[in-house]
């Protein structure tokens, strides 16, 4: 099993606040402007996992260096109306997200200065403009894609099972409906890797105002507050201005700033969100007390393949894994404690890895 890095990409329109966005996730590093199109190559990042139990391992181990689990983020071009068409950076853009698995849509519900495309602020109209220009995209994709099947199949005279969901997906593009809301699993897993955008999940942030946040309101941020309570869709509210401010502070002073202006700080929940979408879980590998590090791996990865996300050696090599769950080895204080209390379990290379375990790998060069 080849170990690939997922990762999750920032859509929106021009000037919707993508790149300020990507620098309160990873701290710094994208040009930001009240300018559309300001972005025209991708800036791809990395945000740090939040997680509390590396903080307590770090207390019971004292090593040099923490390092915590980690998510790719893609900062990508603005997209505008017609885009599938190649209007703006279109067909750029498009491209650029057709790998990425899970797309974070920053949707403008402040007010200020950059100018927005529209000419307006109308965050449920930006909302539809979006799906529409996907599904026109993956309308066009899907169309060469059947032709293409359809000439295969007449040679060979049989129904195909991918041409039928690949015909439930158009019905659904073209009466504008989610087609996550209406194809089957065994559907969705058949055109999972098609990079179709309609297929992607989707998070949303409703980037407010830095004179929205709660419980003073504009009327853009209470509109679109009832169009996701409506919708029933995932939602996290942020002043990306504000956030990406506050990411330039060192943790303590920033947690600080945030007790005295009595905000939620919404950048962590918003890592966790993407996490959780991925489908990703954490397990710890201590060095020699040296080093405490958090791994990110797809829920169902054996413990063989995890290893290689350590060292690629690791897995060449592998002979067995030492492995105890964090919560447990937090209790007891120390790991050969742990061991001489018979807690640590052997696992061999078909071991599944579970949320939170400690590893210690066992491999021979
Ligand atoms: N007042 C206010 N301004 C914001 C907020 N978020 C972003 N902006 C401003 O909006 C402008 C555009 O922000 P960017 O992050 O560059 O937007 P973008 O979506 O990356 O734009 P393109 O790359 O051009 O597509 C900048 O002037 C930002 O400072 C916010 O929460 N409040
Ligand atoms: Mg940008």
């Amino acid at each position: 099993m080849f170990l690939a890095t997922l990762s999750s990409g920032i859509i929106g329109l021009p000037n919707a606040g993508k790149s300020t966005l990507f620098n309160a996730l990873c701290r710094g590093g994208a040009q930001v402007a009240n300018f559309p199109f300001c972005t025209v190559s991708p800036n791809v990042g990395i945000a740090y996992v939040p997680d509390l139990r590396l903080e307590k391992l770090f207390r019971i181990v004292n090593p040099q260096i923490v390092t915590p689990a980690t998510v790719e983020v893609v900062d990508v071009a603005g997209l505008i109306r017609g885009a599938h068409k190649g209007e703006g950076l279109g067909n750029e853009f498009l491209s650029r997200i057709r790998g990425i698995d899970v797309l974070i849509q920053v949707v403008r519900c402040f007010e200020g200065e950059a100018s927005h495309p529209e000419g307006s602020i109308d965050p449920i109209r930006d909302v539809e403009t979006l799906k529409i220009e996907l599904f026109l995209s993956d309308l066009d994709i899907l169309q060469r894609r059947l032709t293409r099947l359809n000439k295969l199949l007449k040679s060979q005279i049989k129904q195909n099972a991918a041409v039928e969901a690949l015909h439930k997906l158009e019905k659904a593009l073209r009466e504008g409906i989610s087609p996550l809301k209406v194809i089957s699993l065994p559907e969705y897993n058949l055109l999972r890797d098609e990079g179709f955008l309609s297929l992607k999940p989707m998070i949303y942030v409703a980037n407010i105002g830095e004179e929205d946040i709660e419980p003073v309101s504009s009327i853009h941020a209470e509109c679109f507050r009832g169009f996701v309570r409506r919708e029933d869709i995932e939602v996290v509210e942020m002043c990306a201005k504000l956030e990406a401010e506050l990411s330039e502070f060192p943790e303590e002073e920033k947690q600080k700033l945030i007790e005295e202006m009595g905000i939620k700080e919404a950048t962590s929940k918003l890592i966790k969100k993407i996490y959780h979408t991925l489908n990703l879980i954490t397990f710890f590998t201590i060095t020699g007390g040296k080093e405490v590090k958090a791994h990110a791996v797809e829920k169902g990865t054996l413990v063989v393949d995890a290893a290689e996300k350590v060292h690629s050696d690791m897995k060449k090599g592998f002979i067995k894994a030492e492995v105890i769950n964090v919560d447990e080895l937090l209790k007891l204080g120390d790991f050969r404690r742990a061991k001489s209390d018979g807690k640590v379990s052997l696992e061999g290379r078909g071991y599944e890895v579970q949320d939170g375990d400690v590893i210690h790998f066992h491999f021979a060069l």
